[in-house]
């Protein structure tokens, strides 16, 4: 199997808008077509992305809530009261709760690229926990993040959840992990949400659903190009495609040309041959060893694994 590898652009650099651009120019210009996956979540592409999650076929939201609810007292042990919950990525309005509530924390710390996301998360946040300090910071988390001075000498728990690790190839995986392990500090833990191997039928039903959802959510990438970018991508003509690919463990997004094709992007041709596809997303899935090994290749010692009652998805708390 072939795979692209995307230089992914710099966000501070140049600005959203700049980025988005130059990684949809650089990935149509590859021979294999491709677009980052974090493009996915504009306004639209987020709330189809909630929708998602209450499919009755992507068991992976509810499988880790069911962990999350399940395991508080393990989790109290294990981490203990008083550290600063970092979350990479806005906050869930559901999973966060369940991991506060369970360990007494001492400040609530969500970092996130987008910036309304985050005041919305932390928001909520401070009405469910009136007590608890929450120090949001707008951040690209894949590098080293300083986080405030409030919480500069408190013992970190890094929360990761869904198994958006899943996202990235490993060894892009090992170095956010590894900018994590440093964002945190000494001492730090970190929980982290893996999704498991399964069999194919199951895998492929959770990423190409009967209702069309998860479809639309891809294709939902093709209209923020031709909403943001100028371009016009003849979006009828391309329909979702997910794969399982054996050699890498992972589910594939596609949009597949259902015929021959051609159009610009900012003002740059493109064209595609029927068959032809833009790779959109890779969703790595995990066993035991796998899992252990990219945590280890990160800097971080797995402590403790829990599964949902089915062993769909599994939950790893490590140390640094
Ligand atoms: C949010 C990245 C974990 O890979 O399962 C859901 C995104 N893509 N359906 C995943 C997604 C298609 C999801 N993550």
């Amino acid at each position: 199997t072939k795979t692209a590898s995307i230089r992914l652009v710099d966000l501070d650099e140049d600005g959203v808008d700049r980025a988005f651009r130059a990684d949809v120019l650089a990935g149509l210009s590859q021979q294999q077509k491709a677009v980052p996956a974090r493009w996915f979540y504009d306004d639209a592409g987020s709330q189809l992305f909630e929708d998602i999650t209450k499919l009755p076929e992507y068991y992976p939201t509810r499988a880790e809530k069911q962990i999350l609810s399940s395991r508080g007292e393990e989790f109290a042990k294990l981490i203990g009261p008083g550290r600063a919950v970092v979350e990479f990525g806005s906050g869930s309005s559901v999973k966060t709760p369940l991991l506060l509530e369970a360990i007494d924390p001492a400040a609530y710390v969500p970092l996130d690229i987008a910036g309304d996301f985050l005041r919305a998360a932390a928001a909520d946040l401070s009405a469910k926990f009136p007590g608890l300090p929450v120090h949001p910071v707008e951040a690209d988390f894949t590098k080293r993040v300083v986080l405030p001075p409030e919480v500069r000498d408190t013992p970190k728990l890094g929360f990761f959840p869904g198994s958006t690790i899943g996202n990235m190839v490993p060894w892009t995986a090992a170095d956010l992990l590894r900018s994590m392990r440093e964002t945190l500090g000494e001492g730090a833990m970190l929980l982290i949400g893996m999704d498991l191997v399964k069999s194919k039928d199951m895998l492929i039903a959770a990423y190409d659903d009967a209702a069309g959802v998860t479809a639309e959510f891809n294709l939902n990438l093709a209209r923020r190009i031709n909403r943001e970018l100028d371009g016009s991508i003849p979006v009828e003509k391309l329909r979702h495609k997910a794969v399982w690919n054996d050699v890498f463990s992972r589910i594939e997004m596609h949009l597949e040309a259902m015929e021959d094709i051609a159009f610009t992007v900012s003002g740059r041709r493109f064209a595609m041959a029927k068959g032809e596809t833009i790779h959109t997303e890779n969703s790595h899935k995990f066993r035991r060893r796998s899992g252990n090994l990219l945590l280890q290749a990160g800097g971080w010692t797995p402590v403790k694994r829990w599964l949902d009652k089915q062993r769909r998805f599994s939950l790893i708390l490590a140390e640094a």
